[in-house]
């Protein structure tokens, strides 16, 4: 087994990188719960297989996570270039299950294993047990042959935005919690956030995207494009509570400085919606006591945010006819070097996340 350190990545000279920048690879776990994901869940395997695809052609390997009892036909359906490997989950989201990735500047690689609690454990969690959930990211350190950091909190990797400079953005809503760390103030949290993850500064955004389940995730509110620049999701109409969201966290990141004392530009991406769950969509999932419950006429949490980074692509959702095209035009004025692709995605969005919360990033060392 890869070794577990006893010392912190900040302490042994590691940091996390921006997402934007260089990766080796991805990872993303395969769905199949059905009480999660409707109609035997294969309306969601093929959105994940397009994601899969996406990113795998344009150049950056993908690793597919599966159970045994989903091997062959996870194997059968995604192309060859695709690694298919065995491992047992809970359900199929690696931005918080999985490791998060930090590099040093001597070329080294390591992982952080959080404690996960399928958002929020027997106080609002989403399901019950989680535990092999919990086992993944030692998993993944295993076979990347990445050291091992076991961290002492509750994260998920869908809970926290990095520069790559020292700045971190994250809601009170998630990290703040009473679900995930009731011990820890708000300064223990941030003196985690620097000993595991680099930050130096963490920019507190308040709520996360209306009535997103992970109890407001930024990976669904707001990412950095690049250092100094964040992408945030907007609403317009000011009858939609998710206008009143958007409008304070673009005062708090306007009204902020980054780790290096600079002043963020915010680039607003129009908000998806607002969609809800038709009763066809909800039918088609299990009911089981114990699984958050997929009704009919509940409001969706659609962000654009929610995109996969690559390296020479952002794959991002397509979510809404109405505003999917403005979405791409102002993904192609961010990324002027990067190729936009929308996958459909609303398969992945009736789950409860989207694109970024399926895959992990396996960053260049
Ligand atoms: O936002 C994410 N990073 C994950 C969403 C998980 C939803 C579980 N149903």
């Amino acid at each position: 087994m890869s070794d577990t350190l006893t010392s912190t990545p900040a302490a042994d000279g590691y940091r996390m990188p921006g997402e934007f920048e260089a990766h080796s690879g991805c990872w993303i776990a395969w769905p199949e719960r059905t009480d999660n994901w409707r109609l035997g869940a294969k309306p969601a395997q093929a959105a994940y297989a397009a994601v899969a695809e996406a990113i795998s052609a344009s150049g950056e390997p993908v690793t597919v996570a599966v159970s045994d009892r989903q091997f062959e036909h996870c194997r059968s359906v995604l192309s060859p270039s695709i690694r298919v490997v065995e491992i047992s989950t809970d359900d199929a989201w690696i931005r918080d299950m999985g490791p998060t990735f930090v590099i040093d500047d001597a070329g080294g690689r390591r992982g952080i294993d959080w404690r996960f609690n399928a958002w929020g454990g027997l106080n609002g969690g989403l399901y019950f047990p989680w535990d092999r959930d919990d086992r993944v990211a030692a998993k993944v350190l295993e076979i990347e042959g990445a050291a091992r950091y076991r961290a002492p909190i509750v994260l998920e990797g869908g809970s926290i935005h990095v520069d790559g400079q020292g700045t971190l953005i994250a809601t009170e809503e998630c990290l703040l919690n009473e679900n995930r760390n009731p011990k820890l103030s708000r300064e223990q949290i941030e003196g985690a956030l620097h000993d595991y993850l680099g930050a130096e500064k963490v920019i507190w955004l308040g709520r996360g995207v209306h009535l997103d389940e992970t109890s407001g995730h930024v990976d669904n509110l707001a990412c950095f494009a690049r250092p100094g620049v964040v992408l945030l999701t907007y609403a317009e109409d000011r009858g939609d509570p998710q206008h009143e969201i958007s409008e304070d966290a673009l005062a708090r990141l306007r009204a902020a400085t980054d780790a290096r004392g600079r002043r963020l530009e915010v680039i607003t991406l129009p908000s998806p919606g607002p969609l809800t769950i038709t009763a066809q969509e909800a039918d088609g999932v299990d009911q089981v006591a114990g699984t958050l419950p997929r009704r009919a006429g509940d409001r969706l949490a659609a962000s654009y945010v929610n995109f996969y980074l690559g390296t020479r692509r952002i794959v991002f959702p397509l979510l809404d006819e109405r505003h999917d095209a403005r979405a791409a035009e102002i993904l192609r004025g961010c990324f002027p070097d990067r190729e936009v692709l929308g996958v459909p995605a609303r398969e992945i969005l009736l789950g409860g996340g989207n694109i970024h919360c399926i895959t992990q990033q396996v960053p260049a060392p």
